[in-house]
């Protein structure tokens, strides 16, 4: 088995994202180029089969492909993101994922993005956010729920997406911003909450037995350490001026 990793090219329009929570300040857009190479890098040392789609140039935030998809082991879902001007995004990796699983797709009226999406094992948290409305969390749910998966909507505040708030970095562990979301939704689990002066430090992409983590919040970076969790450094300060962060750059399952 095979762990791949779609990922896209970063748009040299990138300055022009779509920002809900972040002040829009200058990107580099080169920097970024050679950060997602960095990022690109990481995940192929941990053991991914990394795909590289080219950049689409009119689609400022297509490198964030974690929003346009997700990749279940029986199924993939292509979404319906809340942000219009992210739509046209949907479709070339519509096609790249029907080429290793049957497709589904959430349909209008419903929205969703998969950067609201948290698996953890057959249970689906998905965020009720600006970007995932009722209807496309009802429509998950329909799709899923033949294929053994639970669906759980789940409040968030204050942040873009549920995994801007809550990752999953081992097998019982999530990282989670409490600001955010209720901790208690995760009753059961272990829980590793941010270092109060690392507001976004939340999202963590789980790769084997480690993960794949931003350098700029070392407080809470060596809470995951303490935690036992192997972490992998990566700069990704130009994404996160766009609003993203590790988890959104890829769509990563076996193949
Ligand atoms: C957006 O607002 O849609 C993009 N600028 C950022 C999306 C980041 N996606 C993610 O974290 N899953």
């Amino acid at each position: 088995m095979t762990l791949v990793a779609i990922t896209r090219e970063v748009s040299a329009s990138l300055g022009d994202c779509v920002l809900s929570f972040v002040q829009r300040s200058t990107i580099d857009v080169g920097r970024a180029i050679a950060q997602h190479e960095g990022y690109r890098q990481a995940l192929s040392a941990l053991g991914c089969r990394v795909v590289a789609l080219p950049a689409q140039e009119t689609l400022p935030d297509a490198v964030f492909v974690e929003d346009v998809a997700l990749v279940l082991d029986e199924v993939a879902v292509a979404t319906r993101p809340g942000a219009e001007a992210r739509r046209g995004e949907v479709e070339s990796v519509a096609q790249v994922l029907a080429g290793y699983r049957p497709l589904l797709r959430i349909l209008a009226p419903g929205t969703l993005d998969g950067g609201d999406v948290l698996r953890i094992g057959r249970d689906i948290f998905v965020g009720e956010s600006a970007r995932s409305n009722a209807q496309g969390i009802a429509q998950l749910r329909a799709l899923l729920d033949g294929h053994g998966y639970r669906v759980h909507g789940v409040p968030t505040r204050g942040c873009l997406h549920l995994k801007s708030a809550a990752t999953l970095v081992a097998d019982d562990t999530l990282l989670v911003q409490p600001a955010w979301v209720d901790p208690g939704v995760f009753a059961g689990y272990r829980v590793v909450e941010v270092d109060p002066a690392e507001e976004h430090a939340a999202n963590a992409l789980r790769i084997g037995s480690g993960v794949v983590y931003p350098d700029c919040f070392p407080r809470t970076r060596q809470r995951l350490q303490e935690a036992g969790v192997a972490v992998t450094c990566v700069d990704v300060s130009e994404l996160q001026k766009a609003e993203g962060a590790v988890t959104c750059c890829s769509l990563v399952f076996d193949a």
